[in-house]
């Protein structure tokens, strides 16, 4: 740290919906931004450095962290796709994350976890952290092996982190779903600010939402991080309830992970 600075944070993901929108507004936390991706970054901007890399390349994150205070871990395949590809990005790519961690003394992690870690909870059902995970395929599977890295990670090396619970972070909310679990731009960036900068976090776990009206979590769990959030998708109720109202057994209205419960298989059913 430099002040109320951290000297460099990493943020993957960069050239990402988030990450685009982060790359901007980490700014004011950091003296320098190391930005990574496997797609292209443009060009550098001031106090911005350009680490093009791939998460499944063991060496090259351990080249990526060198350096770096803190790390906001974006990056990664976001929906749900074949085992394999999830593999690659999300579970090798976590776990290269912790190691290079681990191995360059990085003491803070951000790691965006997902609503989808919990997406077969009903939408009848309210959560707090300690409700048993319910992954809603091969991507939530994967928010969950990374909330457990984060937890091992803690307690074996004392590397501390918010794993953030994501719901749909766009910016609007885009259906009904989305009503209850919407998360804006803003209160992300200050939920990442108070995760990195919040003394003694150990592994916290958060649900990812800004102040919406009708909630199916609860966050007193992790009321130490003080999180308040500043927007809500009530701003958005009289657009969205002008979309014709879906059958009340679409995938969309029943659990809380959407339509990402009925995705997959990838393979054919072999007789
Ligand atoms: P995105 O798909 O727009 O961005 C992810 C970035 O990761 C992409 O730029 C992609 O090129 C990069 N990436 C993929 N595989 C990689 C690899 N092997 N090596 C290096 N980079 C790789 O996703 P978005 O919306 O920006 O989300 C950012 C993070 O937040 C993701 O981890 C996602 O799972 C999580 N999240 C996002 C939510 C949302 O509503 N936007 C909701 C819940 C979680
Ligand atoms: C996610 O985890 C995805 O990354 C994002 O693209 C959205 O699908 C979001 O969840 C959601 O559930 O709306």
């Amino acid at each position: 740290m430099v002040g109320n600075k951290f000297e460099r944070i990493l943020l993957t993901g960069a050239a990402g919906g988030l990450g685009r929108v982060l790359r901007e507004t980490l700014k004011p936390m950091t003296r320098i931004l190391r930005l990574s991706d496997i797609q292209g970054l443009g060009k550098a901007g001031p106090s911005e450095e350009l680490c093009p890399c791939d998460l499944s390349d063991r060496q090259a994150v351990s080249d990526l962290v060198r350096d770096c205070d803190a790390i906001v871990h974006m990056g990664g395949v976001s929906v749900e796709r074949p085992f394999e590809e999830i593999l690659e990005a999300n579970i090798k790519g976590i776990f290269h994350i912790y190691e290079a961690a681990r191995e360059h003394g990085a003491r803070r992690v951000v790691f965006a976890s997902s609503n989808h870690a919990i997406g077969f909870y009903r939408q009848t059902e309210r959560l707090d952290a300690r409700a048993p995970t319910r992954p809603d395929g091969y991507y939530g599977l994967s928010k969950v092996y990374g909330e457990a890295m984060a937890s091992f990670y803690h307690d074996r090396y004392g590397i501390e982190t918010i794993s953030i619970r994501i719901g749909s972070c766009f910016p609007e909310p885009k259906d009904r779903r989305m009503m209850h679990i919407w998360l804006s731009a803003h209160d992300l960036t200050e939920l990442i600010r108070r995760g990195l900068f919040t003394p003694e976090i150990g592994h916290t776990i958060i649900f990812g939402m800004s102040d919406n009206k009708e909630t199916w979590w609860d966050n007193r769990l992790a009321a130490h991080i003080g999180f308040q959030a500043q927007d809500t998708s009530e701003a958005y109720r009289d657009m969205i309830e002008k979309q014709p109202m879906p059958a009340a057994d679409d995938p969309t209205m029943v659990y809380q992970g959407g339509a990402f419960t009925a995705q997959g298989p990838f393979e054919p059913v072999r007789k």
